[in-house]
This record gives C-alpha cells, sequence and structure tokens, in this order.
C-alpha cells in the first residue's frame, strides 16, 4: 500500500501569514490531508516554518530583536494560527532545528563528493553606510524584467523571476535605504544545475498534464531560458555554518536549506513522537511513497528544479515530488496581499471575525487556481449567506425540525422507496464520483462547485416530494422522506468535512452515532439507509449566521477594502 506525504510551503517566519498564504498552501494542504485521511489512506501532513536568510535577520531588526528569539516568538504565533484554522498538521516544525542541520549537512556533502558543488569568485552588492554586504531581499529596486518597483534582490515577487541583487535597476538598502552601494567580489559555492539539465527536462516532460499548467509552465521556462549554476551561500549571520574550509564564515542560501526542511522537519517529528515510522520510510523510500507539495507560483520553481537537482546530484534514492500543486495569487481590493505592507486580511485578524470553517470553504471554493482570484467582503458575504445558510444550512433547520413536529426527535422508519428517492441516489452517485475525482486531482473549485451541487439536490428533493403536504396524507411516505433527508444530513457532514471539519462534526453529532467521519465510498443507496430508524437526534442553533451589510460595510472599513 503505497502511503501519502503532504507538504505545505514552509512560510517565512517573520511577520504573520494572510489569507494569500492560507489559500496558496496551507489550506489546500489541509483539505487534501483531511479527504486522504477520511479514506483511510495513511497520511503524513508536514509543515513549518522558514526560518533562515534575510527575511528573519530584517524582521528581527524591525522589531529589535534577537535573531533566534525573534524566530522563536513567530514560530509559535503561526503555530498557533494553523491551529485556530484547524489546520491538522502531524507536525509543525522549523527549517532551523539541529534535525534540519543534520539533513541540510549529510546533502551538501554528498553534493560535494559528487562534484555538484563549485567555488566561485562572485560580484555581491556591498554597503558602505551599512557596513556590510547585502545579499538577497536586503537589497531592493526595480524588477528589470517587469518594471515592478518593490523586487527583492533574490526574486520579483511580480513576476517570479529569479533575481540577483546585481540585477535590479536603482537597488537600495532596506536597512538604512542608502542608494550607495558597491559590487565587491567574495567567494561563494555554487549548485551544477546545467549538469543535472538534460535528466531534469526529461523528468519534468513526464509530469506533462499530471501537474496543474501553471507548474508544468513554469519548470518549463526555466528550462527553456537555460539552467544556469545557483549560488548556494550567502554572507549572513543567521543560518547554518557552510561546513567547508575557507568558507565557515558564510551561511547557506535560505533556498537551499528549506526545502530540505521538509525532510528535517519530518525527523523533528519522528524524534519527538516515538512514531511507528522513522523519517527515512517517508523520504528514502521513493517505491512506496506518493508525495504531494503545496506552494505559492513564486515558489514553483524552486520545487521544480533546485530542490529536485539538490535531491538528485546526492545519488541517494530519496523520495521526489510526484504531484505539486501551485496556486496562483489572491488579490484585495485591486492589488495584491502584501506581508511588508501589512495590506490584506491577516489570520489572527480573519479568526476573530468568522468562524474558521466560514473562511475555508471560502477560500477553497474560490481558489486562484488557474489565474489570480480576488477577495472582497461583498463576495465573501455572499457565498456564506448563499451556500452556506441558504442551501445547506436551511435544509439542515427544515429536515430537523418537520421531523420533530411529525414524529418526535428520532429517525423515522424508511418505507417503501418511490421513484424520488431512485433519481436521488443515481444523481447523488454520478455527483459523488465526479466529487470525489476532482479532489484525487485537486481540482478544488470545481470539487466544491459539486459539493454544492450536492447540497442542493437535498433541496430538489424536498421541493420535488413536499413532505410538509405529504404529512396531512400519506404519514409512512413522509416518514420515508425525513428519513432519507436525514441520512442527508449525515451524508452532507463526511463529505464537507475535509474543508468544514467543524461544522461536520456539529452535523454528524446531531445524531447519537457516535461515529468517525469517513469518506463515503461505493453506491448511496446503501449510504442513503444507513442511519437506523429510532435514532435520536438533536436540535442544535443554526450552523450558519447571515452577515448582514451594516456588517459588510464596517468589515470594508476596518480592513480598508475601499482605499
Ligand atoms: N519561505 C516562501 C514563502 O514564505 C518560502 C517557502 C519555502 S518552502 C520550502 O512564501
Ligand atoms: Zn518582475
Amino acid at each position: 500500500m503505497k502511503k501519502y506525504l503532504i507538504t505545505s510551503a514552509l512560510l517565512y517566519v517573520n511577520g504573520l501569514p494572510h489569507l494569500g498564504h492560507l489559500i496558496g498552501c496551507l489550506l489546500p494542504a489541509d483539505v487534501y490531508a483531511r479527504y486522504l485521511r477520511s479514506k483511510g489512506e495513511e497520511t503524513l501532513f508536514i509543515g513549518g516554518t522558514d526560518e533562515h536568510g534575510t527575511p528573519s535577520e530584517v524582521g528581527a531588526a524591525k522589531e529589535h530583536m534577537d535573531v533566534e528569539e525573534y524566530c522563536k516568538k513567530y514560530h509559535d504565533l503561526h503555530a498557533q494560527m494553523y491551529r485556530g484554522f484547524d489546520l491538522s498538521f502531524d507536525y509543525v516544525g522549523r527549517t532551523s532545528s539541529e534535525q534540519n542541520k543534520e539533513i541540510v549537512y549529510r546533502i551538501f556533502n554528498e553534493l560535494d563528493k559528487n562534484g555538484y558543488i563549485t567555488e566561485r569568485t562572485t560580484k555581491q552588492v556591498y554597503s558602505p553606510d551599512d557596513n556590510r554586504y547585502l545579499p538577497d531581499s536586503y537589497v531592493m529596486g526595480t524588477c528589470p524584467y517587469c518594471g515592478y518597483d518593490r523586487a527583492k534582490g533574490d526574486q520579483c515577487e511580480n513576476c517570479t523571476k529569479v533575481l540577483d541583487p546585481t540585477d535590479l535597476i536603482k537597488p537600495r538598502s532596506v536597512l538604512s535605504g542608502s542608494e550607495n552601494l558597491e559590487i565587491r567580489e567574495t567567494k561563494h559555492l555554487f549548485l551544477q544545475l546545467p549538469k543535472m539539465e538534460k535528466e531534469l527536462s526529461e523528468w519534468i516532460e513526464t509530469r506533462k498534464g499530471i501537474w496543474p499548467d501553471i507548474a508544468y509552465s513554469i519548470a518549463k521556462k526555466w528550462l527553456k531560458e537555460g539552467l544556469q549554476e545557483r549560488g548556494i551561500t550567502r554572507d549572513l549571520k543567521w543560518g547554518f555554518a557552510v561546513p567547508k574550509e575557507g568558507f565557515e564564515n558564510k551561511v547557506f542560501y535560505v533556498w537551499f536549506d528549506a526545502p530540505i526542511g521538509y525532510i528535517g522537519i519530518t525527523k523533528q517529528w519522528a524524534d519527538e513522537k516515538p512514531a511507528t515510522r522513522s523519517f527515512e520510510d517517508w523520504w528514502l523510500n521513493p517505491e512506496n511513497v506518493i508525495h504531494t507539495e503545496f506552494m505559492g507560483k513564486d515558489n514553483i520553481p524552486f520545487h521544480t528544479i533546485t530542490f529536485p537537482a539538490t535531491l538528485r546530484g546526492t545519488g541517494e534514492k530519496w523520495t521526489q515530488v510526484s504531484m505539486l500543486k501551485g496556486m496562483n495569487y489572491l488579490n484585495f481590493a485591486g492589488g495584491k496581499f502584501s506581508k511588508s505592507a501589512h495590506r490584506g486580511i491577516f489570520m489572527d485578524d480573519a479568526i476573530k471575525e468568522f468562524p474558521a470553517d466560514y473562511w475555508r470553504y471560502w477560500l477553497i471554493a474560490n481558489a486562484p487556481e488557474s489565474d489570480d482570484a480576488n477577495f472582497s467582503f461583498d463576495q465573501f458575504a455572499a457565498t456564506v449567506n448563499k451556500d452556506l445558510n441558504d442551501v445547506l444550512g436551511n435544509f439542515i433547520n427544515r429536515v430537523l425540525k418537520m421531523t420533530v413536529n411529525n414524529f418526535g426527535q428520532q429517525v423515522p422508519v424508511l418505507g417503501n422507496i418511490t421513484n424520488a428517492e431512485k433519481e436521488l441516489y443515481d444523481s447523488l452517485d454520478a455527483l459523488t464520483e465526479q466529487y470525489t475525482a476532482y479532489m484525487d486531482k485537486l481540482e478544488f473549485r470545481k470539487a466544491m462547485s459539486t459539493l454544492r451541487e450536492i447540497w442542493v439536490s437535498g433541496n430538489n428533493y424536498l421541493a420535488r416530494t413536499e413532505p410538509w403536504k405529504v404529512v396531512k396524507t400519506d404519514m409512512d411516505y413522509a416518514g420515508t422522506i425525513l428519513n432519507t433527508a436525514l441520512n442527508l444530513i449525515r451524508l452532507y457532514a463526511n463529505l464537507s468535512a475535509p474543508v468544514m471539519p467543524q461544522t461536520a462534526r456539529r452535523m454528524l453529532d446531531l445524531f447519537e452515532v457516535n461515529e468517525q467521519i469517513e469518506f463515503p465510498v461505493g453506491k448511496m443507496v446503501s449510504y442513503l439507509t444507513g442511519l437506523k430508524p429510532g435514532t435520536p437526534f438533536k436540535l442544535s442553533d443554526p450552523l450558519f449566521q447571515k452577515i448582514l451589510p451594516e456588517r459588510i460595510a464596517q468589515l470594508k472599513e476596518t480592513y480598508h477594502e475601499e482605499d
């Protein structure tokens, strides 16, 4: 039996994550992990914080904190936020851990031994005013490719181009703002990507039609431009010291040790929880592990080219990525969500406004899969009010109330079924099959619109059978309708659980059945006759609250949607 390894991109520890990060990697990874677990698959879901490099040094300097303490503080805050949104990570680790260091060194030494590491004298940006080198995001300037004026020295987040600080037009120091910058020569270590070009190119070709277009096309673009050797060391203090003579004062580049962090964090998990499995079971086991990675589009080059090359160059049989889900960006009020400009809605605020499931459902139903998507409070409220409140919530309320009023607080007897039930079973067979297929392919928007259709089919069934009329003429058939409708609630709970875990639990707990969430497989007829007649149920407060116009106006103001 193959087992599933799921990783979500490891977010930089500086600042708090926003809704763009949540939908970019964390949440879709969680939905997929929950889906697989509810199907009984062996699943390990790994996440954590990316703690090295310039983002942490710059963030710590801004808060006048020691870098190590700063990383710990924000790591804990990220982890707390993940819990608030019910992200079901098996482990939330850190790229700065001892375990990661051990694996980074192991991989580096193998690469070096195999001739994939070379030394080069390079030109680096030096700032006399700051009295130091300014690698990566210590420098900002205008992107030479797209003209974006807040491009960072290592990557333009607007066009995703990977840059060198010396490429920037009008570079300036992030520390002092100084534009008085010099170029100085210093030695660095490089990963020989060109040596692996052919091998990588053949492998990427096999991913065509399997990875989403965006992942495949970004990888292809890199290959087409020709692979260049990539610097893997930096003139920084914070990071893993380079274990090679002459380089002891340098550290590894954050993008060298961050993806290795998935492995390091798995080892943290294995060391900390006397688990049944070792990290080797997951990471040195390519034949038996299906590894799915989730990330925003700017992270794709590193996961399709540099990280796979890093693992391949060791000559060891590391588990490689099988499926890669890359997301486009979520925009807000016509612009980007931005950590540095604190623009948009951050996870700590979001959770204070609405329950996690409202956000989870909206984000997954509107995931920026084929293109960038836009968040607005009007759309958010419309979806919550319509899909969750009117379609799903009302169905449940009506069914529970009608049953109580006519049969008491228990599941009525299922009598003879008619064409209406048969047709319901058939249409649900087709819809659940479609839903499962979309989840398997990680096509979340389509999965959610199918889930919505499944909910709607319950309302259509009531509209067609009109139990409020049937109770006056045929109590047996009225019982059959309401029995079927109550079974639908149980079905909805199990189908909705990957995206709305809390609501699903509440739905299932309406019935005194004490069941685990389990993804329904097979024919719906057996599923929709599963609740035993006589099973007691509870009445609950409405599952969702409508978001009213005054509240929407207030939210727009608080979060500057219309500024
Ligand atoms: N830390 C980028 C980010 O936070 C980067 C991802 C690393 S994944 C190994 O958006
Ligand atoms: Zn650009």
